[in-house]
């Protein structure tokens, strides 16, 4: 496969100003008539240029140009491209061509879920459905007709608003969308089924009246209100802290079951994988509630940072993406604790985002090639990407941040730009300088920050030392430094913060900064400090970077019960958890746990005084893929090994604390999804999980009773979880079997049901794995189904996966294999936890890589999954 390079970015030879599209709509395919108003681009430098539309897997039927119909001998179909050699300088082109949505199992472009027609388009999914200039640089208005069958296709929609409708003979009618906006083609969206429509309002800060709908299957109509309600309180937020109004007059969202992605940003017409959408009580844990509200905001801000300001080219991703995860990821911090949101943030990033720019996958935010575009749908792209944005916002300040958001917004709406643009937009607003900054965008690699400190009593100085380095990456060595806020606070031995006094003669110091690192090294004095301080670091994790720095245990206890920083605080404890079991891993069995980590676990049960949303993620221990991630040369089961050590030792001396823990945050009213509910109902199945690790038989009853009594997916789901990782086998099969013939009829659910056991080292063993994948419920062709039995298995239960026998990577090798045909990429993704192999001990690496290469060999292999196994074996 060709590799693609930001360095060759040409404007496109031609522009389009208008597209009008019909498609006719049939079981056996679909005929999609389009006729394009061209005209070459001032702008380009090839002024004899052929017009070259891409296309892929299209049966051309027609070509005409300015209503002729063109000879073969005019143009040349070459399969993913047709070109016309010669043409006018304005001209109008239809081509009329035939695709079989029925047999598209890639999901991109124009396919059939469940029985309805839906369409993905991002990033090059439009070229399955007709010809055109596929790249978001090229802009134009559509106006879309669709006709269909009247019966098997009540509701038929497309972007903007619906300008006309009618009968058509055969039983068959039609419906026309215009969207007045024009768009790149990678936001067109079509949909066509027999689905319910749930209808509410908007009234925007101009007072207009804005019509919501949301379309889903008849069975679904009752888990449309949470998404509902998350779209209007979207819809507010954006204009209160944005100043963004919604633009046009209707605002539609779709649940679909069968999905590469959670959700598609289309414009007017956003469509959601249904695991991301829909939501009851009864169904959705509060995890999936809160990550609908998220996800609807995210898709809902794209339609200024996105669809009114798109990206010039797909190296640009970030552009959207970044800025839109720090929108929702805002948003989210607003509508519960900013805290808890960062803690969760951070934990994604640190765990899977770092292993991302730690291995061979590595690449900058604003990548500088690619294979297949939609193998850079990646954590860098949007994770790191929101941290670069965040950044911006750290440096500038809120205000100035919204200055230049405004100017971002007013300079480029309707354009097609670049992270460049942004940047320049914050820069001007602000009059800051960010030119070393950009190198954010340019170089991949977590930086690692080495702090080391000493302290004068004399004249009462504090010297803290940061070296910044930033690790080579494949194809990038020599970094420079980069522009780092680096956010910290000083403790006194009271635990009263202290404040930071960089000149000898300041009066009035804050007690919390942002330093600037921009150099290899910097030293800061602080003064007027009379012991030495304990130093509360990157508060905020204010940077996406790693800190070294030797705290002692100590140390780490003392910020875990003192730092005003709620964020560090939870750091400390993960540090210290980290280093209690790090030092258990290989040890001696009986080996003894840190009795000063019991101690402030005790605490922490016990402690009704601090948010009880942030005791909840304190008690959290680190995952192991978090423990991995750290590690070097990971032993797995040894990993695995000394983290259960730690959690049944706790769980062992802390067993009436938990019981109390359980009791007192036993559910008395109604259900309901505000912070403090969920943090009761967290706290809660925490407690319940460490008894049964621990095979408590009170823990077990309190389980059997939570699953059979609970009215809400969360304590249900916590009790089967608990159940499933105890020892109590009886137990987990009843209780499996039962849940299974409660919700077997609900997919949303059955999904759960698999992930529950493909991630759980007792009942999800590769035997068991591949037991659920004869199961009637798996479906090869739905990607939750596979995520939730195939991704949950090799990213979520490592122990397994990681059997020293190899299995684990030979399973997943022929997962890929057998899914590379059908949806390449899936594959690509699934291949993910093989790419690490080199963090592996040897033991594990060398049939990792083995795995790999025989993907590698498998013929007729898919750009998207050649493009990850090469990269990981270069
Ligand atoms: N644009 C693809 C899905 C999303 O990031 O919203
Ligand atoms: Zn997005």
């Amino acid at each position: 496969p060709q590799t693609i390079y930001l360095s060759d970015y040409k404007v496109p030879a031609y522009l389009v100003d208008t597209v009008e599209l019909t498609f006719e709509l049939f079981e056996d395919g679909a005929r999609v008539h389009s006729t394009l108003e061209l005209r070459r681009n001032p702008e380009s430098a090839e002024a004899s240029a052929p017009l070259e539309l891409d296309g892929d897997s299209l049966k051309l039927e027609s070509v005409a140009l300015d209503g002729a119909k063109l000879a073969a001998s005019d143009y040349e179909d070459r399969g993913d491209q047709l070109v016309i050699r010669s043409v006018p300088d304005r001209f109008r082109l239809t081509t009329v061509t035939w695709i079989e949505p029925q047999n598209n199992t890639r999901l991109e472009g124009l396919y059939k879920s469940s029985g309805m027609f839906c369409t993905q388009c991002e990033a090059e999914g439009f070229r399955c459905i007709t010809y055109f200039p596929d790249r978001p640089d090229v802009m134009a208005r559509f106006r879309t007709r669709i006709e269909a069958s009247k019966e098997a296709y009540p509701i038929l929609l497309s972007n903007g608003n619906d300008v006309e409708k009618g009968e058509l003979e055969n039983g068959r009618h039609f419906v026309t969308w215009e969207d007045p906006f024009p768009k790149p083609c990678y936001l067109f969206a079509l949909v066509a089924g027999d689905l319910v429509e749930k209808r509410d309002s908007f009234t925007t800060c101009s007072g207009r009246d804005i019509d919501l709908r949301m379309y889903v299957e008849p069975r679904n109509a009752r888990k449309c209100d949470h998404a509902m309600d998350s779209l209007k309180r979207s819809m507010r937020w954006d204009e209160e802290v944005y100043g963004r109004e919604y633009d046009l007059d209707i605002f539609m969202i779709v649940a679909v079951d069968d999905f590469n992605m959670g959700a598609m940003e289309n414009k007017g017409l956003n469509i959601f994988n249904s695991s991301c959408v829909l939501a009851s009580q009864e169904t959705a844990t509060d995890i999936a509630f809160q990550r609908i509200e998220a996800i609807v905001a995210h898709e809902y801000f794209h339609n200024w940072s996105g669809n009114r300001v798109t990206c010039r080219d797909w190296f640009q991703l970030s552009l959207k993406e970044g800025f839109t995860v720090f929108r929702d990821s805002q948003f989210s911090a607003d509508m519960g604790s900013p805290t808890v949101k960062r803690i969760e943030d951070v934990t994604l990033l640190r765990t899977a985002q770092f292993a991302e720019d730690s291995g061979p996958m590595a690449h900058p935010v604003r990548p500088a090639s690619y294979m297949e575009i939609t193998n850079f749908y990646t954590l860098t792209v949007y994770e790191k990407g929101e941290e670069v944005v965040r950044m911006i916002h750290t440096l500038l300040g809120p205000d100035m941040f919204r200055k230049g958001s405004d100017l971002y917004f007013e300079r480029h709406d309707g354009q097609a730009v670049t992270t460049d643009d942004f940047v320049k937009a914050m820069e001007d607003a602000s009059g800051r300088d960010l030119s070393q900054f950009r190198l954010w965008y340019e170089q991949a690699g977590t930086p690692v920050l080495t702090v080391s400190d000493e302290f004068d009593a004399g004249p009462g100085i504090y010297r803290l030392t940061i070296e910044q380095n930033i690790p080579d990456t494949p194809g990038q060595t020599n970094k420079k430094p980069q522009h780092i806020p680096f956010s910290l606070g000083l403790l006194g031995q009271d635990g009263q913060p202290l404040p930071l006094q960089l000149e000898a003669d300041a009066s009035e110091a804050p007690t919390e900064r942002v330093l600037e690192l921009t150099e290899a090294v910097h030293t800061f004095d602080f003064h007027g400090v009379e012991a030495k301080p304990v130093p509360s670091l990157l508060r905020h994790f204010s940077a996406p970077v790693r800190v070294r720095y030797p705290w002692t245990r100590e140390q780490l206890l003392f910020l875990m019960s003192h730092d005003p920083d709620g964020f560090n605080r939870w750091d400390a404890g993960q540090r210290l958890a980290v280093d209690v079991i790090q030092s258990l891993v290989g040890a001696a069995d009986g080996s003894e746990v840190e009795p000063r980590l019991v101690e402030a676990y005790r605490k922490l049960v016990s402690d009704t005084d601090l948010d009880q949303a942030l005791v909840a993620k304190m008690l959290q221990l680190p995952s192991e893929a978090y423990l991995i991630e750290l590690a070097e040369n990971a032993d797995v089961p040894a990993i695995h090994q000394a983290r259960e050590t730690v959690l049944k030792c706790l769980a062992h001396a802390l067993r009436n604390e938990l019981l109390a823990c359980y009791q007192r945050n036993l559910e008395t009213g109604a259900y309901e999804v505000t912070p403090e509910a969920i943090a009761r109902r967290s706290l809660r199945n925490t407690a319940l999980a460490w008894l049964l690790v621990i095979n408590d038989e009170k823990g077990r009853t309190l389980a059997v009773s939570q699953l059979n009594q609970a009215d809400n997916m969360t304590d249900r789901m916590g009790a089967l979880q608990a159940l499933v990782n105890s020892d109590y086998e009886d137990d987990r099969r009843q209780a499996l079997d039962e849940f299974y013939n409660s919700f077997r009829d609900d997919p949303q659910v059955v999904e759960q049901w698999f992930s529950v056991q493909a991630a759980s080292d007792r009942a999800g063993q590769l035997p068991d794995i591949r037991k659920l994948l004869e199961h009637p419920a798996f479906d090869w062709k739905n990607p939750n189904k596979i995520r939730s039995v195939v991704g949950a298995f090799a990213g979520q239960n490592l122990a397994a996966f990681h059997n020293p026998d190899g299995s684990g990577y030979d399973f997943l090798a022929d997962q890929v294999c057998r899914l590379d045909d059908s949806n390449p990429q899936i594959a690509a993704r699934l291949v993910t936890p093989l790419t690490r192999w080199q963090k592996f001990a040897p033991a594990y690496s060398g049939p990792m890589k083995s795995a790999l290469e025989r993907i590698r060999d498998k013929d007729g292999l898919s750009r998207d999954v050649y493009e990850v196994v090469h990269k990981s074996l270069a």
